[in-house]
């Protein structure tokens, strides 16, 4: 197991690092200087659409550094952390852009995250500043962060978006709309991070406890949405509709905001609500974006129920994140009239795509291929042996975009990373003689819940806080809008009975992040276990299926 270099992060070893640099993957480049060299070529187009707010790429870029400067005089300094939970705005990408250029290293937590969460990453980064909105769908982010603020040693500076930033707080918007100057490029310049240092952490989706931290260096981040943006065909005449969370992998560079802008097409921000994004789509000209299926099932749903919106110049229909399924897949060229991408990614690195010009069988039954040349994939059983091709099992894999191990975590990554730097996916895949990848499931213990990864460890931890419970284990269940939702089944105390809402009652005093909270509980007098003795998760995942089939709906509670 390669060591963890003085930074926490483990480093690829030495000669993969240089075969990466040598085959030209890792270009030498902090990806603040790789945009700004796209806004020096092409200064007045238009890089970024919120709402009624236009930015060109000049403007963008020295905002940026405007940004990046008013940072150093709060005494931020490259290296520092800032865990960022910001809605899809400007001043997300402002914010990201400057923090690239200083080498402010930004951690990105997702909108659903609470103090439980936020806290945590805080915390583990030791966070000198957290940025958040002042109030959304009616949680008080900015009571939030300075309440994590209050315990935490490192925190200095609450940055908050919205009209009550209020004077203990650092107002975004106004750090944002700071003038530029003329001397501020090469001001920020002398700060200017080495390219293999770490540009952003992004999250394990995970199935431990908390969120660990994934470094990804200017290095590999930049290939991962330049050679998405290829495999896209992203260019100038690309309107890329960011709706998913941007401090998501896949809307952040896959190839999402960063492989649209090194490109130097347009960034259009906005929700998936198909509501709002159908008039965004034709107002704006979006040729791309990307969605999770439960949302690319909403906008189909929404599709035929109001058939006039113009959709026309929408050319590409991203989709990951779990698995499609086929009969939707089917769906999306005769009623999007798009070209259906699956991808199949992680915030750990690898990325599968189909491809634009891939028969539409291809694209509607399989996940796609990975886009790089050495990216590796090992596909084993249970003992780690190789299985034969076209047999489903564990699907392991390194490469130039995939980092050897989590930050600061032993531990996972002894179990998560193979001594040789393999990534354990815990995805059980079937690779196809066509080099296409099936994902046929799960073997890591895992929820996908609309889009949102849940750690099932972690449900049943606050479980087991919860007076009366005996034992306690967390499945994912069948849903026909969300793909799975959290069941809980858990057996009681003698004497005691437990409910859905002392479960919720507990991970609500914890601050825990809604999404997570079990939608159903299934109270039972044992666990079914395996041979070995341990919990038999596919048992209870067959027993909640039949439930719900007996009971006539999948949808129900
Ligand atoms: C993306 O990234 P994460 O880190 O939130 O989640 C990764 C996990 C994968 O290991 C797999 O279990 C699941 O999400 N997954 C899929 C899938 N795409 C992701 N399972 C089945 N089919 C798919 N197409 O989810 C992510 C990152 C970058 C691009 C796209 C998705």
């Amino acid at each position: 197991m390669p060591r963890p270099s003085s930074n926490g992060a483990v480093p690829w070893p030495e000669e993969y690092a240089r075969r990466y640099a040598d085959q030209g993957y890792w270009e030498g480049h902090a990806i603040g200087d790789t945009l700004h060299t796209v806004a020096d070529a092409t200064p007045d187009a238009v890089a970024l659409v919120d709402g009624d707010r236009r930015l060109t790429y000049r403007q963008l870029a020295e905002r940026a550094d405007a940004v990046a400067l008013r940072m150093t005089a709060l005494g931020l300094r490259p290296d520092d952390r800032l865990v960022v939970q910001l809605p899809n705005t400007a001043e997300f990408v402002i914010l990201t852009y400057a923090c690239l250029r200083l080498g402010v290293i930004l951690v990105m937590a997702l909108p659903g995250h609470r103090r439980h969460e936020v806290g945590h990453l805080v915390e583990h980064s030791e966070a000198v500043a957290v940025a958040v909105p002042d109030l959304l769908k009616g949680h008080d982010h900015r009571a939030m962060a300075f309440e994590i603020a209050a315990d935490s040693p490192t925190l200095r500076h609450v940055l908050v978006l919205g009209d009550k930033a209020g004077d203990d707080a650092v107002d975004l918007r106004e750090l944002c709309a700071t003038p530029a100057t003329a001397g501020d490029r090469a001001a920020v310049d002398a700060h200017r991070p080495d390219s293999s240092s770490i540009a952003v952490f992004l999250l394990s989706g995970g199935t431990t406890g908390l969120p660990k931290l994934i470094a990804r260096t200017h290095d590999d981040y930049v290939y991962n949405a330049r050679r998405s943006a290829e495999v896209c065909a992203f260019g100038p005449g690309t309107v890329y509709f960011a709706a998913l969370p941007l401090g998501h992998n896949f809307p952040l560079a896959c190839p999402g905001l960063l492989g649209t802008l090194l490109n130097g097409g347009r960034v259009v921000l906005g929700s998936p609500n198909p509501e709002k994004a159908f008039p965004l789509v034709e107002r704006e000209g979006v040729t791309a974006t990307a969605l999770v299926p439960a949302i690319a099932q909403r906008w189909l749903d929404h599709r035929q129920e109001h058939p006039g919106s113009d959709l026309s110049s929408l050319r590409v229909l991203q989709v990951g994140g779990s698995r499609l399924a086929d009969h939707v897949a089917r769906r999306v060229r005769p009623e999007l009239g798009c070209t259906l991408q699956q991808v199949f990614g992680m915030a750990e690195g690898l990325l599968n795509y189909t491809r634009l010009d891939d028969p539409e069988d291809i694209i509607c039954t399989t996940q796609g291929r990975p886009m790089c040349e050495d990216d590796e994939l090992l596909v084993v059983d249970e003992l780690g042996n190789p299985v034969p091709d076209g047999t489903p099992g564990v699907l392991l894999t390194r490469g130039p975009y995939t980092p050897r191990g989590y930050y600061r975590a032993p531990e996972q990554n002894a179990r998560a990373f193979t001594d040789d730097g393999w990534y354990r996916t815990g995805d059980i895949v079937r690779l196809r003689p066509d080099g296409n990848l099936v994902v046929e499931g799960r073997d890591k213990d895992m929820i996908i819940r609309g889009g949102e990864n849940i750690s099932a460890e972690e449900i049943e931890n606050f479980a087991y806080q919860t007076p009366g419970v005996a034992r306690a284990a967390a499945v994912a269940m069948p849903d026909e809008r969300l793909g799975e939702r959290v069941c809980l089944y858990v057996v009681p105390e003698p004497g005691h009975t437990v409910t859905l809402d002392d479960i919720h009652h507990v991970m609500e005093g914890a601050g825990v992040a809604r999404f997570k909270f079990p939608d159903r509980l299934v109270t039972v007098p044992e666990l079914a276990a395996t041979k070995v003795g341990k919990i038999d998760k596919k048992a209870l995942r067959a027993d909640i299926a039949h439930r719900l089939d007996t009971e006539g709906t999948r949808d129900d509670q």
